[in-house]
């Protein structure tokens, strides 16, 4: 049986990691996989964090199952972190997932299992991940432009004319709400109102995959697609990952949040997406949701979460400035100032295969083979180690 099972290909981003674990160059640079790392190089439990598991622990009476929705004081900070108190709650049903990629899997289950026909449309580019999970699902994906040629910028007429030309009525948009990965490019908010209004007019229906809350302007000014798309469109799915925001990776924290028309429609919804749980992995896994459901009840811990979430925004934002400062230091020509109108954790660096091939094998630093860069993964005391290299490959 087993003897003819092939090998599967591996991930393209986490296979990067992988090769850097086992380069021996103790100057390796590891820029490619998206998690934030402060300036010693460590990916932090942040402190509010560890004060909630601290609590969790002193108080925890049961391991007992969760409800196969989630933990509803969860649910409900979800629900009002994404919407705020713009939509009634009595439209808006909150499933708790594994991650974010658990509330895309959802989404497309819920799609599978409920919305015969429909076909998705996938940014070019996108995160690799979001097609496998859509295929996974069997729901047909194509692409809509967004990144224009000079790949620096937002090709907002080629996203409209896609969107308006070659979708039929039904249809499903995916939408990166802020910090679009991989390549930091995010509409502006009038933008997305132009936007919202061609999903409207054209009955789409609108996945805004919030992958990064807060890493963008800050945890309300990166709703700014959320409130452009629900003011005018009576529909749509958010799939919220709390994995960045929340530095709470490994625990697998996430939610998937449908928008109907009206709360019958809501209940029958929240009754097909409990039935989907049930039978994929029957209840989510506590402590991650109940470690951002202890923050988000307690002001204090709520403060502090915004401070820490405010140093990692405000310190990606200086990584960018930094490297393009030292850029500009190793050469005339060597202008990255495209990259300080990007939002995240993520860049295009505009590098070619080549290049990042030779920054691999020559300095030991790792970016993805599309020319991403992990902004958050660059170091202020090694900037200029690291500009040196690219310096170096862009002139070769
Ligand atoms: N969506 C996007 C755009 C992402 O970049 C990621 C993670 O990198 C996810 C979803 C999934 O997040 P999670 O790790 O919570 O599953
Ligand atoms: O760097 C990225 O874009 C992601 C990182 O389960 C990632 O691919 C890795 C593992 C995972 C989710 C996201």
């Amino acid at each position: 049986r087993f003897a003819t099972v092939a090998t599967a290909p591996p991930d393209s981003i986490l296979g990067l990691n992988e090769a850097f674990a086992a380069d021996a160059n103790p100057k390796k640079m590891n820029l490619s996989v998206g998690v934030y790392k402060d300036a010693s190089g460590q990916t932090p439990v942040l402190r509010c964090v560890k004060a909630a598991e601290q609590r969790l622990v002193d108080g925890e009476k049961t391991k007992g199952y969760l409800p196969i929705d989630g933990q509803p004081d969860y649910r409900d900070h979800v629900r009002r972190l994404v919407f705020a108190d713009s939509i009634d709650a009595s439209r808006i049903a909150v499933v708790q997932t594994p991650g974010g990629t658990g509330a895309l899997r959802e989404a497309a289950a819920l799609m599978n299992s409920q919305l015969p026909a429909i076909r998705v449309w996938i940014s070019t580019p996108t995160w690799a991940n979001h097609q496998s999970i859509f295929a996974s699902e069997n729901i047909p994906y194509d692409n809509y432009r967004y990144l224009a040629d000079d790949k620096k910028s937002f090709d907002i007429a080629g996203m409209l004319e896609d969107l308006t030309g070659k979708t039929k009525p039904g249809d499903a948009v995916l939408l990166h709400a802020c910090c679009h990965n991989p390549t930091g490019v995010d509409p502006t908010a009038q933008q997305w109102n132009e936007i919202a209004a061609v999903l409207a007019q054209r009955e789409l229906l609108p996945i805004i995959d919030f992958a990064y809350q807060g890493f963008g302007n800050g945890l309300d000014e990166d709703t700014v697609a959320v409130r452009a798309i629900t003011s005018v469109c009576a529909e749509a799915i958010v799939c919220s990952s709390f994995s960045k925001n929340f530095g709470l990776y490994s625990e697998r924290v996430g939610a998937v949040s449908v928008m109907s028309a009206d709360a019958d429609t809501t209940t029958a919804v929240k009754s097909q997406l409990k039935s989907l749980v049930r039978s994929n992995y029957s209840n989510p896994p506590r402590h991650g949701a109940a470690v951002v459901a202890t923050i988000l009840d307690d002001s204090e811990l709520t403060a502090m979460w915004h401070g820490e979430l405010t140093e990692m925004r405000t310190r990606i934002k200086a990584l960018r400035r930094q490297f393009v400062d030292t850029m500009k230091t190793t050469g005339a020509g060597h202008d990255f100032g495209f990259l300080l109108d990007q939002n995240g954790m993520f860049s295009f660096s505009g590098l070619n295969p080549m290049q990042v091939d030779e920054l691999r094998n020559k300095y030991s630093i790792y970016i993805v083979g599309s020319g991403r860069i992990n902004v958050a993964g660059m170091n202020e005391e090694r900037m200029g180690e690291l500009c040196t290299a690219v310096a170096n490959v862009i002139e070769n």
